[in-house]
């Protein structure tokens, strides 16, 4: 299992978070994704098949950039 802390800044209210935990959530292989709305980071576990670009483009895929860290 990994876990990790996404930096995502323009994640600024609940629909953010809704859209983003729910794209994270059909990532196979990722167990939970967390948005945290007032820093603007997802915490993510995951097994593989997933993977750290995997779980970026899902978050692109929603419009939002990444800072990678
Ligand atoms: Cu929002």
């Amino acid at each position: 299992m990994t876990e990790t802390t996404i930096s995502v800044p323009d994640i600024h209210c609940n629909h953010c978070k809704m859209s983003l935990e729910g794209a994270l959530g059909k990532v196979a292989g990722v167990k939970t994704a967390s948005v945290d709305v007032p820093s603007a980071t997802i915490s993510v576990t995951f097994d593989a098949p997933a993977t750290m670009d995997e779980l970026v483009a899902a978050i692109e895929g929603q419009g939002y950039e990444v800072i990678r860290g």
